[in-house]
């Protein structure tokens, strides 16, 4: 049987939309039904297991290899994701919390978190973006019941505003580094706790975000895509892994030139609607 497709829209509350653009980050629950997460989870499990990037037990890998199972540009690598990723659902709310007219696809990533898997260090994500705009974001998706003791992310509010804090990349440096400046500054943290599979987290480019370790006996399943806006252009080289990300999610395209290789699809574009 095919999965359900995930065009439909979702009406976002006025209370996401706000939020958003106060804290860099915002909850969208239920933004796929539990049928549809009961199609689409094994799908994802499946090609995220498949296409994992370490190999590794836990117990080899460093502080950023224990934090999760990461498999990127699934997408691309299995057929069956591309649903999920391109899904018009999704990057509709994308460009509605950023007050964008259109999206594009940077690149998806499932981040599962293993029984017994680490912390994921405190890091912004834009370092590692040769993107032009302030308008980046991730959908952060839970596929399975996330427990209090797991929990969502935890976000720094506002750090969204703040631009580069000064640390590139994530890491036992990164954790160092910005868990002093929040303790120096007195910035106030936030986490939504539980939340159910189907439930979404968003977050800007610049938030300043970490998540606690999985001490349960059971994989946190999440499913990541990472949209920006439509007419970006593709920033000049600042961090090492801006180069990578440069080769690898902006192909063909190089500093100045509008972000709009072959990989980067147009997700959602307002004028569709009308
Ligand atoms: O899932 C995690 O633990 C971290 C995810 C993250 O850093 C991200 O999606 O930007």
């Amino acid at each position: 049987m095919p999965v359900p497709d995930l065009d439909d829209p979702h009406e976002l509350s006025p209370e996401c939309v706000k939020g958003f653009g106060r804290d860099g980050h915002t909850l969208v629950r239920g933004l796929m039904s539990m049928d549809e997460v009961s199609e689409w989870r094994p799908v994802i499990e499946r090609a995220a297991l498949k296409y994992r990037s370490d190999e590794r037990p836990l117990e080899e890998r460093g502080t950023y290899g224990k934090a999760f199972i990461q498999s990127m540009n699934l997408w691309l690598r299995d057929p069956g994701v591309a649903g999920f990723s391109l899904a018009r659902r999704f990057a509709r709310v994308a460009a509605e919390l950023m007050g964008v007219d259109g999206v594009r696809m940077y690149h998806d990533q499932a981040l599962f978190k293993e029984p017994g898997g680490g912390f994921t260090p405190w890091h912004q994500d834009r370092t590692y973006w040769p993107l032009d705009t302030p308008h980046t974001i991730t959908m952060w998706m839970a596929l399975v019941e996330v427990p209090e003791e797991v929990g969502s992310m935890h976000f720094v509010s506002g750090s969204h505003a703040m631009g580069d804090l000064g640390t590139p990349g994530i890491g036992d440096h990164s954790q160092a580094h910005f868990a002093s400046l929040i303790d120096e500054r007195g910035l106030a943290t936030q986490t939504y706790g539980a939340i159910a599979a189907g439930d979404a987290t968003f977050h800007a480019g610049w938030t300043l975000h970490s998540a606690g370790a999985n001490l349960t006996a059971q994989m946190r399943s999440v499913m990541t895509v990472i949209y920006y806006a439509d007419g970006t252009r593709v920033a000049p080289i600042r961090y090492e892994a801006q180069a990578h990300d440069l080769k690898r999610w902006l192909a063909g395209c190089a500093p100045g030139d509008l972000a709009a290789g072959p990989d980067n699809p147009v997700l959602y574009a307002a004028s569709d609607d009308a």
